[in-house]
């Protein structure tokens, strides 16, 4: 996410922070990268003349020239202000006091609104707060039957009605539906158009008016840039919407529009979607995305996506291998296929603070995806046997294991030095010597 963003700030921030001291000139020639790079990422140049006027001042006062570290105050102060333009604080959904609370999904086509609202179904589910969704799509085909997927997956009811072309009234009966259900949440699947077109606009309002939802949450592709910013600014004036939903933020997407949207349309981002699994939607937290986007890290996010994902019992039970040091290849192999659970590499390793700076810079792939497929294939072609007692992989065992993850005998030998070398770090911090030497493996 916002690699390219992120990069370039990293690099300007770098040159700051080595710096004993700041003058005016060192300042506005980081300030002058900075808006180059914000610009590039196709952020909205009022907001960004804003932004950097808001540093600018912030860094050249007495305070910050005079700190003793100049650096870090500038880039402290930038992250509180991305933190600002991003909207402050988190923002929840809105609930009504009697259930079920309607939340109207709107959107041009294909922005992923239909995908969100089977990913936010799953999100309420697991936070134990029943929803129902609701296939108010009556335009294309094949919306009602993909609403309908979908909702299986996440093991959520779908209300449609395939006898009615009146969006609605399918719209009030699912919300009835949901009554009967006693269900916390009614979610609402609406069509999407190519473009903002007054049919569009005078559907929504009638289910609007027939339902009233107390969020009607937009939905827009992060990486349409701008026209996002232009099509949320439309559909605010139109129909008032009350939160805006980000997707498709892994792909290419420079970012622009979500530093932007809040300070144009004063809607805030209720949540971000980061891919196409039911589980890529987080809560959005202005403050974590910005440290991800100046390369701090994002390690809340980190912690609350691996206790959604790692089971407790299993963690405990690791712990007491992992002392008693009898963790072997199975264990490890486990433990990959948790880690995999918690999304793409790429985007865990983002999250971690210094690694997304090192990320940009490391052959493409090395601790990826692959490179887990690579491990997992080398470990599926042995046996048990060898699993637990890894000592008994002689030349012959070897060869075969090679040949049956098509690999080489170096990447089976490669494997079980490092897991050797794992194992001697487990017993050592066992016996308390371990963080020693861990801080200086790290060093
Ligand atoms: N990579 C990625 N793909 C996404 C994301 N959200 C949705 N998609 C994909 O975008 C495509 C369109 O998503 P839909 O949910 O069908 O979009 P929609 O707004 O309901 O589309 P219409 O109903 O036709 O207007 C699908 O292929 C989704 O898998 C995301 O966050 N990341
Ligand atoms: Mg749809």
């Amino acid at each position: 996410m916002f690699d390219v963003l992120s990069q370039k700030l990293n690099d300007v921030f770098d040159g700051l922070r080595n710096r004993g001291r700041l003058t005016e000139k060192d300042v506005d020639d980081a300030l002058r990268q900075v808006r180059l790079a914000l610009l590039e990422a196709d952020v909205n140049f009022k907001v960004v003349r804003d932004f950097i006027g808001r540093i600018r001042e912030r860094a050249l006062s007495e305070e910050v020239l005079r700190s003793l570290s100049p650096g870090q105050q500038v880039v402290k102060a930038t992250h509180e202000e991305m933190s600002g333009i991003l909207g402050g604080g988190a923002k929840r959904l809105i609930q009504m006091p009697t259930p079920p609370s309607v939340v109207l999904l709107v959107g041009l086509n294909g922005s992923g609104k239909t995908t969100t609202a089977a990913k936010l179904a799953k999100y309420l589910k697991d936070s134990n707060q029943l929803p129902v969704l609701v296939a108010a799509d009556l335009q294309r085909p094949a919306a009602v039957k993909q609403l309908e997927t979908l909702g299986g997956q996440v093991g959520v009811e779908v209300y449609s009605d395939d006898t009615s072309d009146q969006t609605v009234k399918v719209a009030t009966d699912g919300v009835k539906r949901a009554v009967g259900l006693k269900a916390v949440w009614t979610l609402v699947d609406t069509a999407g158009r190519f473009q903002i077109d007054d049919e569009l606009m005078v559907e929504i309002e009638q289910v609007k008016a027939a339902v009233s939802p107390v969020e009607t949450l937009l939905v827009v592709d992060a990486m349409t840039g701008q026209d996002a910013v232009h099509v949320a600014e439309e559909f605010h004036s139109r129909i008032g919407i009350t939160g805006l939903v980000l997707t498709k933020l892994d792909g290419d997407a420079r970012g622009g529009a979500a530093l932007s949207i809040v300070s144009v349309t004063g809607v805030p981002i209720k949540f971000i979607a980061t891919g196409e699994n039911m589980g890529a939607l987080e809560q959005f937290h202005p403050d974590r995305l910005a440290s991800r986007v100046l390369g701090m890290g994002d390690v809340l996010t980190l912690i609350e996506k691996s206790q959604s994902t790692f089971d407790q019992d299993q963690a405990v039970e690791l712990e007491k291998k992992m002392r008693q040091a009898t963790f072997d290849l199975d264990d490890f192999l486990g433990q990959l296929q948790q880690l995999k659970k918690m999304g793409p590499m790429s985007q865990v390793m983002e999250m971690i603070p210094g690694l997304s700076s090192i990320k940009a810079k490391l052959p493409t792939d090395t601790l990826g995806d692959h490179q887990i497929k690579i491990v997992e294939a080398l470990i599926y072609s042995m046996t048990l046997e060898e699993r637990r007692r890894p000592e008994i992989i002689g030349g012959s065992r070897r060869r075969r294991i090679a040949r049956g993850s098509g690999t080489t005998p170096q990447d089976v030998n490669q494997l079980l030095n490092q897991f050797g070398q794992m194992k001697k770090l487990m017993r050592q911090m066992a016996s308390g010597k371990g963080m020693k030497n861990l801080s200086r493996m790290l060093r």
